[in-house]
């Protein structure tokens, strides 16, 4: 499995799957989420309440992952994950690398060679670059014997300046 870091913009990846850092209602948000559905168009929602209501009618947990339709995006599908709140006084790290590793596992499960992800959790829900980024290329790393004869490619997609050069940082050390 290759993994490899494309700073930017994520709905602009050419990879059959990109992963949405989405929240539980599955019904967009801002940062990364509100990027995806508004490049993907309506297609995209309509998925999402369809698995709200067939599959997750309380929500789509933190950690877990479920696949829509990628609607007029380049890549085919949009992997939906929820990471956590990032909390002082609590370790959730499990529960975020759950989101890459259940993520991968659904990009494994529809059949996607390349997947994008952006920094789940580093955005809106506060978790430290650095520690996301060390989490992100440990848990992808972790996941190549289990899913590396289907997922072939992995990009990591840090937004900004900063967030690049700790993804860099982390997948050279
Ligand atoms: N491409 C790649 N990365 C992006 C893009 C983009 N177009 N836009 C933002 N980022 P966030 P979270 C980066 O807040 O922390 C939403 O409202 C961003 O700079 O999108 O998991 C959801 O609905 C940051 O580094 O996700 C949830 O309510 C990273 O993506 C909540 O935010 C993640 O930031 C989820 O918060």
């Amino acid at each position: 499995m290759e993994l490899i870091i494309e700073p930017g913009d994520i709905t602009e990846q050419k990879v059959d799957a990109i992963v949405n850092a989405a929240n539980s209602t599955l019904m967009g948000g801002g940062g990364v989420d509100g990027a995806i559905h508004r490049a993907g168009g309506p297609a995209i929602l309509a998925e999402c309440k369809q698995l709200r209501e067939q599959s997750y009618p309380d929500g789509l947990p933190a950690g877990q992952a479920a696949a829509t339709t990628g609607g007029e995006l380049s890549a085919s599908w949009v992997i939906h994950t929820v990471g956590p709140v990032y909390a002082k006084k609590e370790d959730r790290s499990a529960t975020l690398a759950s989101a890459y590793r259940e993520s991968l596992r659904e990009a494994k499960r529809i059949g996607a060679h390349s997947v994008a992800f952006p920094a789940i959790s580093a955005g809106v829900y506060g978790w430290p670059m650095d520690d996301a980024a060390r989490i992100a290329v440990e848990t992808v790393k972790s996941m190549a014997d289990e899913v590396g004869d289907t997922v072939s490619r992995v990009v990591l997609v840090p937004f900004g300046e900063k967030a690049e050069r700790a993804f860099r940082a982390q997948l050279d050390s």
